[in-house]
């Protein structure tokens, strides 16, 4: 159930989410817990549970820094890479149809021509031409897909994709991308099909996605996800159950696949050469039409859904968890500490639930015979059996007698 106002991420899970190209459909832990009936009375049965993942590009923020990155404060006129001549591209920001905006590369693409953010043209040189692109959640997200950001104007020859994990107060590199390595980081060209399972949070420098002069048929700059965890599930990722088994053991491995904020630091737009035609820098500059991330809210294992509420991603914590990562215990919950659900036991994994403050470890223990269990329930008391009462389950309700439990004397009766 949501409340009215709150947007619940799952019902924003498009037919596009569940075709085959997306995280395999085994072992969603789709659900946090089941009631199980028996004969005698119901109880809870708890799992580990986690929202559906999905395009989670569209909740985020964008700032560009230096804030004045964005063309057409003053209008100007651009050029293309391929043709100096051809200089049609005019950007205004005070012209709604000719301004580039940095939302465009976050809304619904499908129009053509495409939206896209443009910055201002590389006028400073020799000056670099810097724009940092910090896309921000407020929210700790799992990625579960490639990042795949497409270029309008020629990828850049010198860019690093970096990740923070506490909101923009420390930020880690996650690729570095250049047509020269070397020359540009003083790094080794590697691609992600160099990394093996002992290598695969080195952080690597690749040249396959800067070089593209020919930058209408590939434009894309991506951060190969899937490859890192093929190197765990297998190639088609049919394995799933070594990847969750992974992810649950290895807190380095969970914590690389695991962001707050996105930093695309531009470094150097493409040039198409070798050198810079200094009498035609118009044809210089970066343009972004795009920004695709697929994951899904951290939830600790102990959601199964995440609701957008005033602007802010949040996880509908289960397990009497609270917080939005249901990382601590609700209040009256802390009968023993906090803990992340578990992947493992594969399929269900183990639900790790907060127990209750009043639940100690004698308190839990119920009658064997009059219980449907014999330890306490989430909320700390025992599940009775029909005709049994009491806080341990051993006492008989009136018209019950007890015998290895509490019977009904009129069945007994007609019997
Ligand atoms: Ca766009």
């Amino acid at each position: 159930m949501h409340l009215s106002g709150l947007l619940p991420l799952q019902a924003l899970w498009t037919a596009l989410s569940v075709s085959t190209q997306h995280f395999p459909s085994w072992g969603h832990y789709d659900l946090c817990k089941t009631q199980i009936h028996w004969d005698q009375g119901r109880s809870w049965d708890y799992m580990a549970c986690q929202p559906e993942a999905e395009l989670v590009s569209r909740f985020l923020r964008v700032r560009l820094d230096p804030p004045n990155s964005t063309c057409g404060e003053t209008p100007e006129m651009y050029c293309t890479l391929e043709n100096p001549y051809m200089c049609n591209n005019e950007c205004d920001a005070r012209t709604p149809e000719l301004a580039h905006p940095p939302e465009l590369m976050l809304d619904h693409e499908g129009r053509i021509p495409n939206t896209f953010w443009q910055s201002v043209s590389w006028r400073s040189f020799p000056e670099p031409l810097l724009v940092n692109i910090t896309l921000s959640w407020g929210k700790t997200i799992e990625l579960t897909e490639d990042i795949v950001i497409t270029f309008e104007s020629g990828r850049p020859e010198q860019m690093v994709l970096e990740k923070s994990l506490d909101h923009g107060r420390t930020w880690q590199p996650y690729q570095f991308y250049a047509a020269d390595c070397l020359n540009s980081f003083g790094m080794e060209r590697r691609t992600v099909r160099d990394l093996s399972p002992a290598s695969v949070l080195d952080i690597i420098c690749t040249e396959e996605d800067s070089r593209g002069y020919v930058w209408k048929v590939d434009k894309t700059v991506r951060f190969e996800i899937r490859e890192r965890f093929a190197l765990f599930g297998g190639p088609l990722l049919r394995n799933m159950a070594s990847l969750y088994g992974q992810l649950d053991t290895t807190k380095d491995l969970r914590d690389f696949f695991t962001l707050t904020d996105l930093r695309v630091r531009l470094l150097r737009p493409a040039t198409g050469a070798t050198s810079v035609d200094q009498l035609n820098l118009s044809k210089y500059f970066y343009a972004i039409s795009n920004v695709e991330i697929h994951g899904r809210c951290k939830c600790n294992l102990h959601a199964n859904n995440c609701v957008l509420e005033k602007g802010k991603l949040s996880c509908e914590c289960e397990h009497n968890t609270t917080g939005p990562d249901c990382g601590r215990c609700k209040k009256g919950f802390q009968g023993r500490p906090w803990r992340a659900g578990s992947y493992l036991p594969i399929p269900k994994g183990t639900a790790n639930i907060c127990l209750p403050n009043t639940v100690t470890s004698d308190h839990c223990q119920c009658h064997p015979y009059g219980s449907l269990h014999d330890r306490c329930n989430e909320t700390g008391y025992c599940d009775c059996k029909e005709g049994t009462a009491g806080p341990k389950c051993d006492k008989c309700l009136p018209g019950y007698y007890w015998h290895r439990g509490c019977r009904d004397f009129s069945v007994t009766a007609t019997c």
